[in-house]
């Protein structure tokens, strides 16, 4: 018997109704370590095991002291109680405001199975009740995906399949990677996975021969193993690198002309601005010097050895996620057109590898079971890093790719699925957002930040309580989550959860459709078999893939090309620009005429940055990284997030120069501040890191010191309370987490007990 996590397909081990242990699936060559967290997390005392209803909302209803959310008790209520205050709620503000007043966009990744997808879930039952305002993109990738739409046309250089390995090992002589390939995220994949291949693929390259340059602030992003050449910049300035290489190879001779009039469009305009006829200022290699403190030299030899040899770009999705971030994507895809080797094989660029698991991996396009989430009837929505504008400024203009939008006036957050409060940037700026809607209703199966800020509480089952399916885009298999467990306490599925209310509001038949789990998952499963008998993919029946427990998809024969096709024939083949070609210079979006994305690549100082007058006051860039011990904030509780805490801090990776500075030494407790807060964490003195620069990973569950207080200090070292909340820029509208100036210190007073996992409820 099987089941499956975002981080890996296991055998759950249950003794005496408790699970005990995760084994790894035996298929899998290289399982993720965050596998051991799930039997502590699982029984862990941070379970929402009942309904619960905040203190002052039970006692003067929906509205009553917002600004309690966060410092306020929880009282628990039975199962019909909570179903109908929500419905009520649901109800009255529909009634009143309509339906465009709940916002329902609930990101977040949830579990990995298709059926108890929450999102899916959630959107589903606001569909039936007439709509909700939505959100579009992701945290992850808004500025890249926005602007890949644009200047190639389609957004699988991000999503996958790319270039495999197998085809870089083969072809390639030169990697380089902008923000490594740190193995930490590839223990990843959204939907879960049954094969961890990126270790095996990095492997194979190096023993092929391929050499490897890691373009990063951190020199542990790129595993030991690959001997990586270093070149550390300065955080946020790889646009600028990005054009002194291709100024060198413009001056040098070294760009592929014919490649760049047959497949690409307004290379000229472009090479006008990076020669500097436009604006006076040529972008050399010495100018990128100056930007991202690399060497000159370094800059014009790594131009040449890529002009030289087939390379392969690799650029993660971190870049992407600071202030003006659809640059370095644009500018990256310019450098790869530049070089004239997009869809040979081996060469040209993916973004993403080291950020996800199997983005180069090789496999067939298989189909997946999915929940039909039906149509929503309501317009409005927001780019999903949005929130706090949204719910700070109601009926606010804002832009987006083009279009001029107002932000709704909001009255009910529905949250299922995610946790805002890890998410979002600037978490004491959500704290007085988060303040203005009369109702937040959270599904959640551990009391999170987000749950301790709702009005009502309702306890999600976990996977290893339901019965799923669990498959992705990005893996080989598709597995059987069986049931292991009975629900802890009360927990109800979400689809339970959205049946009972359902039902309550006249709309079950429409939500559940008179199906229960076990028949759903048989109509979404044989759903997939039919798609799948029609690529020529024969498949078990569903009573025999739930005895199987898994169906492999076989690997594809020959590895994959990105735009292999394209290449070969750009006419028949065209790129879904308005050109067909790719669009260096965009005439779309240089007439939206916004100053922050401007027609071509551009480098455009971000306003928080080493290179900005803030940098006198707070002279340490804070990168906030993928976690290596969990999942954002899930698992935080686990006994591997737990084992990685120092002083019961989250780390803070520190460069000793830096630190002697400070007077700080290696497992102090150190004070992390700027002027939108502070929080507490521990050090961790390394040379991996440049100076200048500070790592602490996102995921420690938010726990102020004053709950509920904007400002308080963060006990535990949720590296959002010292983000800012800007959009990348009018296009893209994505969060820009990386371009953070803090200062560290010392932390001389008492030091206070995190209490982040205690539940807050009176007993
Ligand atoms: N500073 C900074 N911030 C960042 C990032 C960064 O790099 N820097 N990265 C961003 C990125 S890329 C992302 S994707 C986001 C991730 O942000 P989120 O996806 O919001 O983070 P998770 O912790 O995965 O939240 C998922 C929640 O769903 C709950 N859950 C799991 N299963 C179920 C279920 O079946 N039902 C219900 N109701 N709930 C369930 C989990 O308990 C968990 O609390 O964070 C973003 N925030
Ligand atoms: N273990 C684990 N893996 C995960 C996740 C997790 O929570 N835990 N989350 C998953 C999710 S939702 C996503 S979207 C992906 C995100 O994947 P990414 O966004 O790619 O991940 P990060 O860890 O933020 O960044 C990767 C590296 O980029 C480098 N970097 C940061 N800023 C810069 C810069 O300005 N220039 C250069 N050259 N390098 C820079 C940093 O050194 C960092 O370690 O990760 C996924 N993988
Ligand atoms: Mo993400």
């Amino acid at each position: 018997m099987l089941s499956s996590s975002h981080w890996g397909i296991f055998r759950p081990i249950v003794r005496d109704g408790r699970l005990v242990a995760a084994e790894p699936f035996a298929a899998d060559p290289d399982p993720s370590q965050l596998l051991q967290s799930i039997p502590s997390a699982i029984h862990h005392k941070s379970r929402v095991l009942r309904p619960a209803v905040r203190k002052s909302w039970l006692e003067s209803g929906p509205g009553a002291h917002p600004e309690r959310r966060g410092s306020d008790r929880y009282v628990e209520v039975d199962w019909d109680q909570a179903l109908d205050l929500v419905a009520g709620e649901l109800k009255r503000v529909v009634t009143g405001f309509g339906n465009q007043a709940i916002y329902g966009g609930s990101y977040g990744w949830a579990s990995a199975g298709r059926f108890h997808h929450a999102k899916s879930q959630v959107r589903r039952f606001l569909n039936v009740l007439g709509g909700f305002t939505d959100s579009v993109d992701t945290y992850s990738n808004a500025a890249g995906t926005v602007i890949a739409r644009r200047i190639l046309g389609t957004i699988q250089a991000i999503d996958g399949p790319g270039t495999s390995w197998s085809s870089i090992a083969a072809n390639a002589g030169l990697v380089v990677m902008f923000g490594g390939m740190p193995l930490r995220n590839t223990q990843i994949t959204v939907g879960g996975l049954g094969e961890h291949t990126s270790r095996d693929g990095l492997e194979k390259a190096k023993a092929a021969g391929v050499a490897f340059v890691n373009v990063c602030p951190i020199r542990d992003d790129a595993a030991a193993f690959l001997d990586a050449e270093w070149l550390a910049p300065r955080p946020g300035s790889d646009t600028a690198i990005m054009l002194g290489l291709i100024h060198t190879l413009i001056s040098e001779g070294l760009h592929d002309r014919e490649f760049l009039a047959s497949h690409a469009t307004g290379f000229e305009r472009f090479a006008d601005y990076v020669m500097g006829v436009t604006d006076g200022v040529p972008k050399t290699a010495q100018w990128a010097s100056g930007l991202s403190e690399l060497p000159a030299e370094a800059i014009c030899a790594l131009a040449r050895r890529m002009a030289a040899t087939r390379t392969f770009l690799v650029v993660n999705w971190s870049l992407q996620r600071s202030e003006h971030g659809e640059q370095p994507f644009w500018a990256a895809i310019a450098l790869a057109a530049a070089l004239g080797q997009l869809g040979l094989p081996g060469g040209g660029l993916g973004f993403g590898y080291g950020s996800l698991e199997g983005l180069g991996g090789q496999r067939r396009a298989a189909p997946r079971p999915t929940f039909p989430t039906l149509r929503n009837p309501v317009e409005a929505f927001i780019p999903v890093a949005r929130i706090a504008d949204m719910l700070l400024s109601p009926g606010a203009p804002f832009q987006y790719d083009g279009r001029d939008l107002a932000y709704p006036d909001i009255r009910l957050v529905y949250w299922c699925g995610g946790n805002p409060f890890h998410h979002h940037q600037d978490l004491n700026r959500l704290i007085a957002a988060w303040r203005r809607p009369e109702a937040v209703i959270v599904h959640e199966t551990w009391w999170t930040a987000t749950a301790r800020h709702a009005d009502v509480v309702l306890p999600a089952s976990s996977p290893l309580e339901r019965d799923d399916i669990g498959a992705s885009s990005l893996d080989r298999f598709m597995v059987a989550m069986r049931k292991a467990i009975e629900p802890l306490g009360e927990a109800r599925s979400d689809f339970a959860i959205f049946g009972g209310l359902a039902e309550r509001l006249g709309l079950g038949a429409a939500f559940h459709e008179g199906r229960g789990e076990g028949e759903w998952l048989r109509l979404m499963y044989q759903g997939a078999r039919e798609r799948a008998a029609q690529a020529d993919m024969q498949w078990p029946d569903f009573d025999a893939f739930w005895d199987q427990g898994f169906v492999e998809i076989p690997a594809a024969e020959k590895p994959y090309v990105l735009f292999e096709a394209f290449r070969k024939d750009p006419a028949l083949h065209r790129l879904g620009t308005p050109s067909g070609h790719i669009e260096i210079v965009s005439e779309a979006i240089a007439g939206f005429a916004y100053e922050d994305c401007l027609g071509h690549p551009t480098w455009m100082a971000p306003r928080e940055w080493l290179g900005s007058p803030l940098a006198a006051r707070f002279p340490l860039h804070l990168l906030t990284t993928q976690p290596a011990t969990r999942l954002h904030g899930q698992m935080d509780m686990g006994t591997v997030s737990q084992a990685s805490k120092v002083a019961g801090r989250e780390p803070m990776r520190i460069n000793p120069a830096d630190a002697a500075a400070r007077g700080v030494g290696d497992g102090d407790i150190v004070r992390v501040f700027n002027d939108r807060g502070a929080i507490l964490a521990g050090a961790v003195l390394t040379d991996s890191i440049r100076p200048g620069v500070i790592q602490i990973a996102t995921g420690a569950w938010y726990d102020p010191e004053t709950p509920g207080e904007i400002g308080s200090l963060d006990k535990h070292g949720n590296p959002n309370v010292l983000t800012p909340d800007r959009g990348t820029s009018k296009l893209a509208q994505g969060p820009s987490a990386q371009n953070t100036l803090v200062e560290v210190a010392r932390f001389e007073g008492a030091v206070p007990r995190v209490s982040a996992f205690d539940p807050p409820i009176d007993s």
